[in-house]
């Protein structure tokens, strides 16, 4: 659908006339407006036509989306909202469709302790879409998982004595609820921090992560 788009702003360009006064050349339904500004914005159905179409049609081309998928790995690339703080405490949730509510935990520095509770809102076992909450590095967290995986369903998938883990939760099933309180101190140093499932599989699109500031 691109290919059209840009050859109607070159078009544009070509004929400059045209696409400057307000004919709504497209635009059938329009309503008849007086304003002088390029009428261009109403009819527009893709972002490509939202820059000045005159003078930078034909440098911009194609890539207008935003650079979202630069941004770095630690950041909240779910979307998600943060986590409600309060007196030290949050409560996030995780559900049937292998997701946390949140995307990521900012802990108030003027806290000595923190505690995350979990509340799984689904309603499928332990067995099938167990949900915990492991805290660990950044960079940790994919050694942190693996390991735990290894470590296995009654381990809560977490490896006895790792010291890589901040804070964990158990795993827990559809309906059910976990809580974990962890000194805050243990987050001001070698971070960034994320939070994570450790489930098998889950890690993956079940991550966050969790400051302190
Ligand atoms: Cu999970």
């Amino acid at each position: 659908m691109k290919t059209p788009i840009a050859l109607l702003a070159a078009a544009c360009v070509l004929s400059l006339a045209a696409c400057g006064n307000n004919e709504p050349a497209m635009d059938s339904t329009a309503t008849p407006s007086p304003s002088p500004a390029p009428a261009s914005t109403e009819p527009a159905p893709t972002p490509a036509e939202t820059p000045p179409a005159a003078t930078d049609a034909g440098t911009y081309g194609s890539d207008m989306p935003p650079a979202a998928s630069d941004a770095p790995a630690a950041a909240d690339t779910s979307g998600k909202p943060a986590a409600m703080v309060e007196n030290c405490k949050t409560t996030i949730e995780g559900n049937d469709a292998m997701q946390y509510n949140v995307g990521s935990i900012a802990v108030p520095s003027s806290c000595s302790e923190f505690t995350i509770t979990l509340n799984h809102v689904g309603k499928l076992p332990i067995a099938a879409m167990g949900h915990n909450v492991v805290i660990s590095s950044q960079s940790d967290m994919q050694g942190v998982n693996a390991d735990g995986i290894a470590a296995g369903a009654g381990a809560h998938y977490i490896k006895a004595g790792d010291t890589r883990v901040i804070a964990a939760t158990e795993m827990v099933g559809g309906g059910q609820s976990t809580s974990v309180t962890f000194p805050v101190a243990k987050l001001q140093s070698g971070g960034p921090y994320v939070f994570f499932c450790s489930f098998p599989g889950h890690a993956a699109m079940m991550k966050g992560t969790i400051s302190v500031g």
